[in-house]
């Protein structure tokens, strides 16, 4: 019926900061999802399609595992275990440059409990970029104890090694059946929120310690800007307290500037037009626990 064509929902699951994201875009060869050196950047399901000979992969990119301490940190756990319940294969990765931590062990929990039980698994072991070869094979072998794979590669997202590799068994475990979107599609992320997204990105990446973490971004206007050629977008980068405001606008509103021009850039180079980006900084006191703004951002 389908001539062997194979497509299916691969989920990455795996601790936060251990480069999920960092994966999908590589291997989709395109960014879809933000990346950050900071934990818990990724706060809901991302998708990336690869098309190949005779199959497509649905990456299906999560946040990672880790212990909530919000409601917002509930809802993402939540949205990682439902991904990876409703995929095809999982893949989980972990970081080669540690051993395994508890949150490996929370993962590799998860996926011995219920219907999890049946699913494929690739284990991806990621950044060994950053280890002495000698010991890779020992750390494999700490991580292979977690769980029963069907296949265990090595990998780096930053040189790109065995990230083919990598593709290749994933489909090797892909079930028959049709392509789920147009070869042309690579994600099914909405415009305001891919930019918002990237806004977010550069403000994670220019703040320190807690506050990444309580910085979203809504995006309230996107249209033809007044000069011809150009869009006009504003956003709100909201952050959770009065001090943490001040830091992201900076002295003399330097480090907001700094946010709004790698933002812009980034977004020109999507919308492949000239952007007019105007930025505003509000409170939002524990909005991250907070439910009737968590559904009116579309968290629950
Ligand atoms: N050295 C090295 N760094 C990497 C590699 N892959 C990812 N990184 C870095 O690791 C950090 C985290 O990467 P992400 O892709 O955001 O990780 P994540 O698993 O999506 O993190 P969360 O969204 O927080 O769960 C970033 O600074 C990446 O540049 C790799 O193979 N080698
Ligand atoms: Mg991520």
């Amino acid at each position: 019926m389908n001539s062997g064509f194979k497509s299916g929902f691969a989920a990455i699951l795996g601790k936060p900061n251990v480069g999920k994201s960092s994966f999908i875009n590589r291997i989709i060869g395109k960014k879809i999802a933000i990346v950050t050196s900071k934990p818990q950047t990724t706060r809901r399901r991302i998708l990336g399609v690869l098309n190949g000979a005779g199959y497509q992969i649905v990456f299906v990119d999560t946040p990672g595992f880790y212990k909530p301490r919000h409601i917002l940190g509930e809802y993402m756990l939540e949205s990682a275990k439902e991904e990876a319940k409703e995929a095809d294969i999982v893949i989980f990765m972990v970081d080669a440059s540690t051993p395994p931590l508890p949150e490996d062990n929370h993962v590799a929990e998860f996926l011995a409990s219920g219907s999890q039980k049946k699913i494929k698994r690739i284990l991806l072991v990621n950044k060994i970029d950053r280890i002495e070869p000698e010991i890779l094979a020992g750390r494999i072998e700490e991580y292979k104890a977690l769980t029963n794979f069907e296949e265990i590669i090595p990998i780096s997202c930053l040189t790109g090694e065995n990230l083919e590799k990598a593709g290749d068994s994933v489909v090797k475990y892909l079930p028959e059946g049709f392509p789920f979107f147009p070869p042309e599609q690579t994600t099914d992320l909405d415009e305001k929120i891919q930019i918002s997204e990237i806004i977010r990105e550069k403000a994670m990446s220019l703040s320190r310690q807690e506050v990444p973490h309580g910085i979203m971004v809504e995006v309230e206007e996107l249209k033809p800007g007044k000069k011809p050629g150009y869009i006009y977008i504003s956003a709100y980068i909201y952050v959770e307290k009065e001090s943490h405001k001040k830091i992201i606008v900076g002295k003399g509103g330097e480090r907001l500037k700094q946010v709004g021009t790698l933002a812009r850039k980034e977004i020109e180079e999507i919308l492949e037009k000239k952007v007019y980006l105007e930025l505003w900084v509000k409170v939002k006191p524990d909005w991250r626990d907070r439910e009737d703004i968590l559904k009116a951002w579309g968290f629950r």
